[in-house]
C-alpha cells in the first residue's frame, strides 16, 4: 500500500495512524504542489484531489473511504452493526468542519485569509459552531470514544487527528488556545493521547514536528 499526501498530517494523518496501527507494509509518500499538479494532469487521481492510496487493487480517493478501508486490517471497524453504523456517521458528520475552513486555503492574501479563519472561530462563525458540536459529542459519550464505541474506532482516528491538527500553528489565523478552550474536548484529548496505541505511535514526535498536538498534554499550556 502507500499513501500519497502532502507532508502535513491534514486529511491523511487518520490513515497514516490506521496503517501503521494495522501492522501491513505500507509507504508514506509525501508529495509537493508540483507533483500533485503532475499526478492531477497525468489522471492519477480519481477526484483530482489528495490523499490517495495506492493498493494492490487499484487506487482509492477520498480520505474517509481510505480510512474505513484500512480501518479493517487496523481492528478499528467495530464488530456491532450499531457501533459501527455511529463510526461511519460520526466521519460524515465532521464534514462540515473540514468544508468551513475549504474556502480559506486558496486565498493568496494572507491578511484575508487569517482574517477569514479568525472569523471562522469567534462566536457564531461556522467553525466555532461544529467545534461545538464535536464538544457536545465527546461530553455525551458514555464510553468517552467520539462515537460512543466500546473502544478506539475510525471515528477517534479522525476526530483526534483533524481536529487537534487544525490547531498545530501550520494553519495562519487558527491558534492553539482556541481549542483548548473546550473542556470536554481536551479531556477527550487526554484520553486519546494516553491511549496506548497511540502513544507508541507518536513516540519520538517533538514539539517542533507538525505532530506536537497529538501528544500528551499538547495543550495544557494553552489552557
Ligand atoms: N473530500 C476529500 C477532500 C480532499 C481535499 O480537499 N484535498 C486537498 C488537500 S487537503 C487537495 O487535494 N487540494 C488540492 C486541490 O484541490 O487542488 C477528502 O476528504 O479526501
Amino acid at each position: 500500500m502507500r499513501l500519497i499526501y502532502f507532508a502535513v498530517p491534514g486529511r491523511a494523518e487518520a490513515s497514516r495512524l490506521a496503517l501503521s496501527l494495522s501492522g501491513m507494509e505500507w509507504e508514506n509518500v509525501l508529495v509537493n504542489g508540483e507533483t500533485f499538479q503532475k499526478m492531477k494532469a497525468d489522471g492519477e487521481l480519481p477526484w483530482g484531489m489528495l490523499p490517495v492510496l495506492e493498493t494492490p487493487e487499484g487506487t482509492l480517493a477520498e480520505s474517509s473511504a481510505i480510512l474505513r478501508y484500512i480501518g479493517k486490517y487496523a481492528g478499528l471497524i467495530p464488530e456491532d452493526d450499531y457501533q459501527n453504523a455511529k463510526a461511519n456517521e460520526f466521519l460524515d458528520g465532521m464534514g462540515p468542519l473540514a468544508r468551513a475552513l475549504d474556502t480559506t486555503f486558496g486565498l493568496s492574501d494572507a491578511d484575508e485569509r487569517i482574517r477569514l479563519r479568525k472569523a471562522l472561530f469567534e462566536t457564531g462563525g461556522a467553525g466555532s459552531n461544529n467545534v461545538q458540536i464535536l464538544e457536545n459529542k465527546v461530553g455525551e459519550s458514555v464510553s468517552g470514544w467520539a462515537a460512543n464505541t466500546d473502544d478506539l474506532s475510525i471515528a477517534d482516528l479522525k476526530l483526534f487527528t483533524e481536529l487537534f491538527g487544525l490547531f498545530s500553528g501550520n494553519y495562519d489565523g487558527i491558534e492553539p488556545h482556541v481549542i483548548a478552550r473546550y473542556p470536554n474536548l481536551m479531556k477527550y484529548h487526554d484520553k486519546v493521547s494516553n491511549d496506548e496505541r497511540i502513544k507508541n505511535h507518536y513516540d519520538g514526535t517533538t514539539k517542533d514536528d507538525l505532530c506536537w498536538t497529538y501528544l500528551p498534554g499538547a495543550f495544557d499550556q494553552f489552557k
